[in-house]
């Protein structure tokens, strides 16, 4: 059942998140369908892929699929799951991803959208950070890729508050690199991939990955990394995320102990 539509035109791809019901949940299968589109549009040629959700959408992406969330006592986003397979799929494609924004942007979704290469929107987008809200304490990847597009204290702000930045504080703070009106929002968006499709593919490839290796390049001493994984692992066996997750698929607003 296709979660996605995909389409190629004049060496753009086009990645369309398509499960309104679920408001494009990323979940597993829709994360997989958005892998093998990527790797299928450079097969054929494309020189730049633009994500982006159907014409109207209120909601982008709704983030990570709740109803998937591990059961407590598992890592929710451990490196081989489909959402930071993902990630780093966009992260190591050798084409420019361009996420184009419309409607409202949750969790995951974030993290996915600012790890696209550049991202143009219009006055509905937002964007909202929402781990603390089910007890999730995110992963380090994840909140590097915060710390270096929005620097550590707004990064901060995201993660500790969950409330979602408006259009226009995104464009000042660069979640966004442009900020249309939706009726431009499209022909802004493929005006700009139009321009990185006519470049060299091989030049931009190579700067994409120096510009990956650059943005990754934070030095962790294994006992530091090892701290980490320990300070995660309490979070993810707790009851707040216990009760989080709960809260989360019973509707209702979460109770939490901080333990
Ligand atoms: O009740 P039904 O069966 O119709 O399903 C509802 C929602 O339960 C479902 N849905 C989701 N299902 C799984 N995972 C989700 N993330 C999710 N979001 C929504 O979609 C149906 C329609 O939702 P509804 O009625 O709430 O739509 P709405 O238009 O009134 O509101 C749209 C939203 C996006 C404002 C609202 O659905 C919402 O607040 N969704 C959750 C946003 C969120 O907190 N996402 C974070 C997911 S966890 C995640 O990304 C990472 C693990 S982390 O937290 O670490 O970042």
């Amino acid at each position: 059942m296709p979660l996605i539509q995909v389409a190629l035109a004049n060496r753009i791809g086009t990645i369309t998140l398509d499960q309104p019901e679920k408001r494009n949940a990323l979940s597993n299968a829709l994360l997989e369908q958005l892998e093998a589109a990527l790797d299928q549009l450079v097969e054929m040629g494309a020189r730049v892929v633009v994500v982006r959700a159907p014409p109207g959408s209120k909601v982008w992406s709704a983030g990570f699929d709740v109803d998937e969330l591990p059961v407590p006592g598992r890592d929710p986003l451990s490196y081989y799951d489909p959402l930071g397979v993902a990630i780093r799929k966009i992260q190591t494609l050798p084409v420019p991803v361009v996420a184009m924004i419309e409607g409202s942007v949750w969790g995951g979704a974030c993290d996915l959208t600012f790890i696209c290469d550049l991202a143009v929107g219009c006055e509905s987008a937002t964007f909202a950070m929402t781990p603390a809200k089910l007890g999730v304490a995110y992963n380090i990847s994840g909140i590097l890729h915060f710390i270096n597009l929005v620097g550590p204290r707004l990064a901060r702000e995201m993660f500790f508050t969950a409330a979602p930045i408006d259009a226009r504080r995104a464009l000042e703070v660069g979640i966004l690199n442009h900020l249309v009106p939706v009726a431009e929002l499209e022909a802004h968006t493929y005006e700009l991939a139009g321009r990185i499709a006519a470049n060299s593919p091989l030049a931009i490839s190579v700067i994409k990955e120096q510009l990956r290796i650059l943005g990754n390049s934070y030095p962790l001493q294994p006992e530091t990394f090892e701290r980490v994984q320990g300070l995660r692992r309490a979070a993810y066996d707790s009851e707040d995320y216990k009760e989080g997750r709960a809260a989360f698929l019973e509707k209702r607003k979460p109770q939490f102990k901080g333990k």
